[in-house]
């Protein structure tokens, strides 16, 4: 087991619906560890950079125009395979394809407001967390010895 980080993010409907502590509530029973977090409102151009590999495709516009339409709460979830278990945990990305059980099976109907984003590997995680947390944002815990989980 690798104990990894991941960048999650939830999206503006997620504040506009009152669903943060639903969905974060998830991302705590699951076990993983809230290691930073912070509400904002996206700035375009930091939108546009996060969404960059999406630049071509034909949703990108919809895409930025929703993420920065109100607050995201950006987060760093730590943990053993974080990026896996967060990606198991959200469901996929097609609002009809999430199964029952995961975050967007059950709170989202539509692909582009699709609740949570969640780094897809290590690489975009390290990448993503970069582009929103400066390094002394991040509290390490719990140390090594001291899991409970
Ligand atoms: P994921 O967020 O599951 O990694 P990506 O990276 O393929 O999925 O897509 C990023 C975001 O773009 C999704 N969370 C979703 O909001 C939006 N998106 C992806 N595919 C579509 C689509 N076909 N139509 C509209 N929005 C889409």
């Amino acid at each position: 087991m690798e104990r990894q980080f991941s960048y999650v993010m939830l999206k503006p409907g997620v504040l506009q619906r009152r669903l943060v502590g639903e969905v974060i509530g998830r991302i705590e029973r699951k076990g993983l560890c809230i290691q930073a977090m912070k509400l904002l409102q996206l700035p375009r151009p930091l939108a546009e950079e996060h969404y960059r590999e999406h630049r071509a495709k034909p949703f990108f516009k919809d895409l930025v125009d929703y993420i920065t339409s109100g607050p995201v709460l950006a987060m760093i979830v730590g943990g053993d395979e974080a990026v896996a278990a967060m990606r198991q945990l959200c469901g996929a990305t097609a609002a009809a394809e999430a199964q029952p059980g995961t975050i967007r099976g059950d709170l989202a109907l539509h692909t582009r407001m699709n609740v949570v984003h969640a780094s897809d590997s290590p690489a975009s995680a390290e990448r993503e967390i970069a582009l929103f947390f400066k390094p002394e944002e991040m509290v390490n815990w719990p140390d090594g010895d001291g899991r409970w989980i």
